[in-house]
């Protein structure tokens, strides 16, 4: 053990450790440039979880109970976080969103359409909530990487929300922070213009950590906060509680496996319910920083794509 944590260039630890109450998983890029999954430890170090056997966020979610094998490990070698790079933790799942899950978001979209502003409001009370498809996982941008506007839309906005991380089974195994970006002029202009608003080149970020062990009512005491700055400074900033959200975890997974198949489980970002005033558009070099408390934080500049 302590000679495979020479060679990987970390310190072994004396001791076993203890595992933090906020238990939370990430990918990182090690110091020689492997692909690891590792545990939080603190806010400033992880665990590598490689001598454990624990080689992908995926096999760890699809295993069933992954806070219980992550409080049942020994000894494991620990880096710190500045020595390390974070990576997307979306492995091979599809990324999908549901929307209209908020009053907020619900209000905002029905300003900002014209013949389309009443599917708003019949879908906010449906039984059937929206749901639609976002990402390919490899398209996934990370933490730290460029999220992206579109060339041909006047009007951007980012969508802070909190990420499902659901196994093939359809159980809620994890959580993470995202960022639905959007072009709201496009959306309002037509319904139908809804994959291009949502749909395109680093239009979906998520990072760094997906948080496990935590039921849905822990999950409804965090709070979502989102701060854009833009030449040194704070042009947006807001927080909303995720218990505002209008449907259950539950309802929605239902609703995501009804006659569909995830053979590696998938994502789901579940709606924003913060969205900045009419006279705001996001810029090129603008930041996002968005952050759920029991998680953590996702940053990102914003690029012109
Ligand atoms: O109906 C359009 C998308 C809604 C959405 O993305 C949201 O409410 O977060
Ligand atoms: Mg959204």
């Amino acid at each position: 053990m302590a000679g495979l944590a020479k060679g990987l260039g970390l310190t072994p630890l004396a001791q076993a450790h203890t595992i933090p109450p906020r238990m939370r998983i990430c990918r990182f890029l090690s110091a020689d440039d492997q692909v690891r999954i590792g545990l939080a430890k603190g806010d400033d170090a992880l665990l590598d979880l490689s001598p454990a056997g624990i080689e992908s966020i995926t096999a760890l979610l699809e295993g069933g109970d992954a806070a219980q094998r992550l409080a049942n490990l020994g000894e494991l070698p620990e880096t710190p976080l500045a020595d390390v790079t974070l990576l997307n933790p979306i492995e091979v799942q599809e990324v999908w969103a549901a929307g209209v899950t908020y009053l907020r978001s619900k209000d905002a979209r029905m300003e900002e359409s014209d013949f389309s502003a009443t599917a708003y409001d019949r879908v906010y009370d449906a039984a059937r909530p929206e749901l639609f498809f976002k990402s390919l996982p490899e398209k996934v941008v990370a933490s730290g990487e460029p999220v992206g506007i579109r060339t041909d839309a006047k009007w951007s906005v980012p969508e802070p929300e909190l990420v499902l991380l659901i196994n093939s089974r359809g159980d809620i195994a994890g959580y993470a922070v995202g960022n639905d970006m959007s072009s709201r002029d496009i959306e309002g202009e037509n319904l139908l213009y809804l994959p291009q608003a949502k749909v395109y080149h680093r239009s979906c970020a998520v990072g760094s950590w997906v948080r496990v062990g935590a039921t849905e009512a822990e999950a409804r005491e965090w709070e979502i906060s989102i701060q854009i700055r833009r030449n040194g400074k704070t042009v947006f900033e807001g927080s909303v509680g995720v218990n505002q959200i209008k449907r259950g975890f539950d309802e929605l997974r239902d609703f995501m496996f009804q006659s569909q198949v995830f053979p590696f489980g998938c994502a789901l970002l579940t709606g924003t319910g913060l969205v900045p005033d009419d006279d705001f558009t996001l810029e090129e070099e603008d930041t996002i920083r968005i952050e759920i408390s029991g998680i953590g934080s996702l940053h990102n500049p914003v690029v012109r794509v």
